[in-house]
């Protein structure tokens, strides 16, 4: 039997994915109306073909500071806790409140609540409006945020405490590391020592919608466009773009989450959730990934993997 796409139902976007538990997680943007996206639900599966909803782990009427687009959740294990980052409220200058903000939990499903009260990240900074976080643990234990839409892209260092931002060597806390036809959706992977930095391009909201990738031997670049690995196809679904991904522990056996428009459908809004293999060539780039109706099969977890 395999997963069939969309992977569960209902409108929702921007996927991350994780390992906690011994399951495997999705975390999506729901992707209702506009004035409705104001929580997340976050879906879980022990074998990536049966998917069952976790209601509202987190709702902006918990979060003092935010009250509408609650989007792009990224979810971490670190401290014996979970890390949610995700943007509030689309702010569109640094007069409004808002950006990004850090929830935690004692469990994968939440509940999720803010430790700091107010966004780790409120305004433009080199003009990166402050939505779609991307955390990042490296092997060194180093935690970055990845973040930015209309069409830049920084990342600042965590401290330990992953509730507060640290300075990079330079000093500096916030580096650019905006790629060639960077929009937003930022999400790095590392796989045999070298850095796969994936962002999406185009307008979320159209049929062009897309994952193109660049790889770095540091976490912060320099990022060279390489090409695009995920689009729209016409026979299966337009807007395919903002993903996460999941690597079975111990093998190398990857998956894409991501998000597409279902061919009938033109509101912007209306995305669902999806999984793609994602593989790679002998070299190290990426092999474009094919949209199906399909899905993938089921892969169950090998044993104890505590966190990630
Ligand atoms: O879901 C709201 C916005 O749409 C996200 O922040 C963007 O990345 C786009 O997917």
């Amino acid at each position: 039997m395999k997963s069939g796409n969309p992977l569960f139902p209902g409108w929702y976007a921007d996927p991350e994915a994780r390992i906690f538990e011994d399951r495997y997680w999705i975390y999506p943007t729901y992707s209702a109306d506009y004035e409705d996206q104001t929580f997340f639900d976050a879906f879980y599966s022990d074998d990536l073909v049966v998917w069952t909803k976790s209601e509202r782990i987190l709702a902006a009427e918990d979060i003092e500071w935010a009250s509408r687009a609650v989007w792009a959740p990224s979810p971490i294990y670190a401290n014996g806790r979970y890390y949610l980052y995700f943007a509030a409220n689309d702010i569109q200058n640094d007069e409004e409140r808002g950006g990004i903000g850090v929830a935690v939990a004692l469990r994968p499903e939440g509940p999720f609540l803010d430790p700091i009260g107010k966004p780790l990240i409120d305004r433009f900074v080199n003009g990166a409006q402050p939505i779609d976080p991307h955390v990042f643990i490296d092997d060194d234990g180093t935690p970055y945020l990845f973040y930015g839409g209309w069409g830049r892209c920084n990342v600042v260092r965590l401290n330990r405490d992953m509730t507060s931002l640290d300075t990079h060597d330079n000093g500096e806390t916030f580096i650019e590391v905006t790629p060639s036809g960077y929009v937003e959706g930022p999400c790095m992977l590392k796989r045999q020592g070298r850095y796969y930095f994936m962002w999406s391009e185009g307008g979320w909201g159209g049929p062009h919608y897309s994952v193109a990738y660049a790889v770095a031997d540091t976490p912060i670049g320099p990022f060279e466009r390489i090409g695009k690995i995920l689009s729209a196809d016409p026979e299966v679904a337009t807007g395919a773009g903002h993903h996460g991904f999941l690597n079975v522990p111990g093998t190398d056996d990857w998956y894409m989450i991501y998000h597409r428009r279902p061919l009938e459908e033109s509101a912007a809004n209306h995305r669902v959730v999806c999984i793609e293999r994602m593989e790679f060539e002998d070299d190290g780039t990426i092999r474009p990934v094919k949209l199906t109706f399909e899905g993938v099969g089921p892969q169950l977890l090998p044993p104890r993997h505590p966190g990630e």
